[in-house]
């Protein structure tokens, strides 16, 4: 059986089966019963729309590339990603130095339709192909005193014409707590529509977090470290005010500047109105327990 996420879908995003599922390469794992639950029923199995390639690949957030949706597909060639090493350290049983082909050796690739949600109110669908970062990090050896993992983005000023600003706090951060980042949700994207993915959207490899705001989502990663304690992430840091360390997507808790309780889909057409924004991005299902016990009003 084939992976699929495209489920808990509300009725507005409902199309009829797109004609490009039945040519995508998709190879099937071995399915998490509690996650995959709701798949079982056939009613539930219906197809998100992707975004076009072009959307995807021209409208980006990439900070180290410039602030404006333009710039990283502008800028984004610039960056070497030939002999790409990514450093895996802290509290791991096989720290050194991996190439992506290392760390994605033997583990099955697949493609994931999710659910992609900016914390500025725009969303996308996105055909990834990647890898569960479970599977990596299983690989890599987790120790068991290992509570979260920490990633950093490359900092290239040569390459990378935005960093000369201070917009963030360099080099972009981020982290999850380790039970999220061992959520079969949660993967490390190496494609988009079975192309490899574009420097824009973070090549040669990253962080794909589906029920978080997209920031958690980090590009062109060359750094995962398992720790102990509560990584810094470059978004609360530079603006704690605004922006938390768990970042779930929550239609209840507005940004201090703007609401979440709606979102505008990219690539929407004439009639782009607003749709309600899904708690949890529409992961709920999947990922409510990891937070149960939390406030997530104080969660951001
Ligand atoms: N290194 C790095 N990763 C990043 C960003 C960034 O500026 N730098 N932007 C984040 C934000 S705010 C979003 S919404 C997503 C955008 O991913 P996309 O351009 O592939 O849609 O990347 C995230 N990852
Ligand atoms: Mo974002």
């Amino acid at each position: 059986m084939a992976h699929r996420w495209e489920n808990n879908l509300i009725q507005a995003d409902v199309t009829p089966e797109p004609l490009w599922l039945n040519r995508r390469k998709v190879i099937g794992g071995a399915l998490c019963a509690g996650v995959l639950g709701s798949i079982a029923n056939p009613a539930m199995a219906q197809a998100l729309e992707p975004n076009s390639w072009e959307d995807i690949t021209n409208y980006n957030n990439y900070y180290e590339f410039g602030t404006n949706k333009e710039d990283p597909a502008a800028n984004a060639h610039r960056l070497n990603t030939a002999d790409w090493v990514i450093e895996v350290n802290g509290m791991v049983e096989e720290p050194g130095l991996y190439s992506v082909a290392d760390l994605i050796e033997g583990l099955t690739e697949e493609e994931r339709i999710y659910r992609f949600r900016c914390v500025e109110a725009w969303a996308m669908v996105v055909p990834w192909n990647g890898f569960e970062l479970k599977d990596i990090l299983d690989k890599v050896g987790v120790q068991s005193d290992a509570k979260y993992v920490a990633f950093e983005t490359a900092l290239r000023p040569d390459e990378m014409p935005g960093v000369r600003y201070n917009v963030l706090d360099w080099p972009y951060r981020e982290g999850l707590r380790l039970d999220e980042a061992l959520h079969p949700l949660t993967m490390m994207a190496t494609g988009i529509y079975g192309k490899p993915i574009p420097n824009q959207n973070g090549a040669p490899i990253r962080l794909v977090v589906p029920w978080k705001y997209g920031f958690k989502s980090i590009k062109s990663i060359v750094r995962i470290t398992l720790t102990d304690k509560e990584p810094p992430t470059s978004w609360s840091t530079s603006n704690s005010r605004e922006y938390g360390f768990y970042s779930n997507v929550n239609p209840a808790v507005n940004h201090p500047r703007w609401s979440q309780a709606t979102e505008r889909k990219i690539g929407g057409g004439l009639f782009n109105r607003r749709h309600p924004t899904l708690m949890f991005n529409g992961y709920e299902n999947e990922v409510a327990n990891l937070y149960d016990g939390m406030n997530l009003k104080k969660f951001f």
